[in-house]
């Protein structure tokens, strides 16, 4: 392991005084003496990347990370020197550049707070085996900073006095301390004196992140190879780093189709097909919603990817379609390891075109998987994708699959100590030439990516559903992902929570867990507990190996089957509200899940917090994490909350117990919510809504909710057919005022809202819609009491 203390510095180099300065539009060169320069682009005012070359020149600039759609262009920039120092000013930051040796120092701008300054900066050890560099850059530690990101790190959400590893890594039964496991993230998130930025280190080469574990007052990162190449993304709010990052990685390309935020079943594996219907005829039988059933590797003809055994499984196309006749959407497992194997078909045409992954001296690639022996095509380049996406015609044209998983793809190699391919390993890198080194943290992106050309092609005008296993940042433009092989265990219940709210502040936020623990087999106390942070995860699958027992939600006792219906509906109720967050991701990248650090950066009570998280905007959720509770002491963030079950209004800012038996868990809706509801449906689309129902959080004071609606599935969407409604909400003692504001040329199928308020402190004396006094009786309609009316309503006053 490469090692980073003073006095390990022996081989280190360091950047000598700057004798040059030149600047070509929003790019700013330092030349040092030494041939070190730093190249420094302004991409926006508060984004600003840093490059260094140590030979005068830099690399070729490519990235798959950043996406060509990522916005640039700074309002104001402004280049002044001293004697000791080049000064660049944006509008939101002021960075100086020291000319003795190159160290930066950022500051914000409008009160001069330094937010991040360079410790050694960059410096680098000559690498004589690989040849380049490893590059190396520290930072000075703030007072009291708070480290968060990284992806998938299944540590404390606080990444401070930790050091972790990016290397994708397949790490079956991974736990608390396993690092790296599938994913490479190489972005996180510094607060300290109120303020985020973020640092996006775009190297994937293997990578470490060190946030002052081995210096009490460093934290540095470097890589094995490439170059020093940084991107440093000023917030000051969390959120913002993250929607800036976001920004720069790109957001996913279009929405999910509706089905995919329903409910997941899966298991390895449900066959012959027989078993397959059985599983989802008992979702209809028990009325537990489910919209997706999984076919792992089994399905294949001797794991042959694009096959089918067709004992278990005679007519595919016959059977997708008679799930889908009962709402379910079916999704296929694809690995990449290709058998070889002379007469099969997909083998032969790779083999033919050269598509497989080769070593330095010119074998191919062998590896061991479930087929056996097999090759491995390169998905890096972009040829090789374009046969991949090629590949998925018949899968989803013909036979109807609606959805592809893609596993193994760190890529994962069995029997072999490093666990997937040798260093020296080729790959095309789209164009740059490289060993695996380089490309090992790309692959599984590569792939999916691949898969995902095809199911957009093939599965158009409906919109494709993609998820897979290993990742890099920028991932999240093509796929959903899981978190891997976890284990039924509460401490995996605890890192499941905090991984997707890791993940959601990586830039990744459609994620989810292997609901009740894919090795080993739980309890049905705590298969029920993660039902219910499962369905408050952007992605819901429950999911398990199978060789330890079933685990279906009828697979315990009858009151765990209530407790899951009744979390999963609650889920199908929510819909309207989790399609209207990812709208807000698709659009503005805005994270699903918010930890407590990201919703209330200021009070420092949140820094250290793992549990509670806001799903969406306005829903705090906290799940049970132990056996036997009857409730849970939990961190209530500063403002007013609504219990949801009770409607207790609660003051945050405060630790507090709260109640919660085996069928129920905390939750609270923020006061001044307009929480949108479906009814329950079994799946997505099989009833008509003709209504949906806003449950109304009365404050006094204002507060602002969205609604966003489409046709759930395909593009029209992106050509201005969506319906957008803001709700703004005003409360005073004796009134509470809703105001709507619509946007968008898609017409609801639903005609009438129900607003169903809570917490009104008033009786109601007198309802205005839209300017006209209502006769009370006529309003309040229904039996509940609640008051219906048209959706396209602009003001409704309620009058106490
Ligand atoms: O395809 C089988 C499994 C799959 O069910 C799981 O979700 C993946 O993470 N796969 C790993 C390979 C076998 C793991 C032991």
């Amino acid at each position: 392991m490469i090692v980073n203390t003073e006095l390990e510095q022996k081989g280190n180099l360091f950047p000598s005084k700057i004798i040059n300065f030149s600047k070509d539009v929003d790019t700013l060169y330092f030349t040092a003496e030494n041939d070190v320069v730093m190249q420094m682009r302004i991409v926006r005012d508060s984004v600003l990347r840093f490059r260094y070359t140590t030979t005068g020149t830099f690399e070729k600039d490519f990235s798959y990370a950043i996406t060509k759609y990522a916005s640039t262009g700074y309002n104001h920039l402004e280049i002044e020197e001293d004697n000791e120092k080049y000064i660049v000013t944006t509008s939101k930051l002021i960075c100086h550049i020291a000319k003795e040796n190159m160290k930066v120092q950022l500051y914000d701008v409008k009160d001069n707070t330094l937010i991040n300054e360079d410790e050694l900066g960059f410096h680098w050890e000559e690498s004589y085996e690989f040849g380049g560099n490893i590059v190396k850059m520290s930072k000075t530690v703030n007072e009291r900073e708070s480290y968060f990101g990284l992806g998938d790190k299944p540590d404390h959400l606080n990444l401070k006095g930790k050091r972790f590893q990016n290397w994708v890594t397949d790490s079956y039964a991974y736990g608390k301390d396993t690092d790296p496991i599938y994913k490479a993230i190489p972005f996180y998130t510094g607060l300290h004196h109120n303020k985020a930025y973020g640092i996006f280190f775009d190297n994937t080469f293997r990578s470490y992140f060190d946030f002052a574990h081995e210096r009490r007052n460093v934290t540095s990162f470097w890589a094995q190879g490439g170059e020093m190449n940084y991107y440093f993304i000023y917030g000051p709010q969390m959120q913002d780093v993250v929607e800036n990052y976001t920004d720069l990685t790109g957001k996913p390309h279009q929405l999910p189709p509706l089905w995919a935020l329903g409910y997941h079943q899966c298991k390895w594996s449900y066959y012959p097909e027989s078993k397959v219907k059985e599983v989802t005829q008992k979702f209809r039988d028990l009325k537990i919603p489910c919209d997706a059933i999984y076919l792992d590797i089994d399905y294949m003809d001797g794991f042959r990817c694009f096959t089918w055994n067709k004992e278990h499984f005679p007519d595919p196309k016959r059977m997708v379609k008679e799930l889908a006749a009962d709402g379910f959407k079916t999704v296929a497992i694809i690995d990449p390891g290709i058998k070889i194997d002379k007469e099969y078909s997909v083998f032969k045409e790779a083999l033919d075109k050269d598509y497989f992954c080769k070593r330095a001296d010119g074998p191919y690639m062998k590896g061991k998987v479930w087929p056996g022996e097999c090759y491995f095509p390169d998905f890096t380049r972009p040829e090789v994708r374009d046969w991949w996406s090629g590949l998925f015609k018949e899968l989803i044209e013909d036979i109807g699959i609606k959805g592809v998983w893609n596993d193994m793809n760190e890529p994962a190699v069995m029997e072999v100590p490093n666990k997937t391919f040798p260093d020296d390993v080729r790959h095309d890198y789209d164009g740059n030439p490289c060993s695996h080194r380089k490309a090992h943290n790309v692959y599984g992106m590569q792939m999916a990516r691949a898969t995902y050309q095809g199911l957009k092609k093939f599965n158009y005008p409906k919109r494709p559903f993609v998820i897979t296993r290993a990742a890099y940042s920028g991932t999240q433009r093509y796929t959903s992902t899981w978190t891997g092989d976890n284990v039924a265990t509460w401490e995996h219940l605890w890192i499941a929570n905090v991984q997707a709210q890791r993940m959601a502040m990586s830039g990744f936020s459609f994620a989810g867990s292997d609901i009740g623990g894919f090795a080993e087999q739980p309890q049905g106390e705590l298969f029920t507990r993660w039902i219910q942070l499962g369905v408050f995860h952007p992605f819901c699958r429950v999911h398990s190996s199978g060789d330890h027992g079933d685990q279906e939600p009828w697979a315990f006792d009858e009151d765990v089957t209530d407790v899951v219906r009744k979390f999963v509906e609650l889920r199908y109720q929510l819909l309207p509200y989790l399609y209207t967050a990812f709208w807000n991701l698709v659009d503005h990248g805005t994270p699903l899940l918010k930890s407590l650090v990201m919703f209330d950066q200021e009070d420092h009570q949140t820094h250290y917090r793992t549990d509670e998280f806001i799903f969406g905007d306005q829903i705090l959720v906290c799940p049970i994490q132990e056996p036997n509770s009857k409730g849970r002491r939990m961190y209530i963030p500063r403002g007013e909350w609504y219990n949801f079950w009770t409607d207790e209004l609660v003051e945050g800012g405060k630790e507090k117990w709260v109640d919660a038996e085996i069928d129920s868990m905390p939750i609270f809706v923020k006061a001044g919510a307009v929480i949108p509801k479906y009814p329950v449906q079994q799946y997505v689309g099989e009833k008509k809504i003709d209504e949906v129902t806003l449950d109304v959080y009365y404050t006094e004071g204002k507060e602002r909710s969205q609604l966003f609606d489409d046709a759930h599935d395909g593009y029209d969407y992106t050509k201005g057919r969506y319906s957008l409604r803001t709700f703004k909400i005003t409360g005073k003692p004796k009134e509470l005022i809703i105001q709507q504001h619509k946007e968008g040329k898609y017409i609801c199928e639903y005609e009438k809202f129900r607003l169903n308020i809570h917490g009104l402190p008033f009786k109601i004396k007198e309802i205005q819609l839209d300017n006209v006094t209502v006769p009370l009786k006529d309003v309040k309609a229904s039996a509940s009491g609640d008051i219906i009316v048209d959706k396209d309503f602009s003001e409704i006053h309620i009058i106490g």
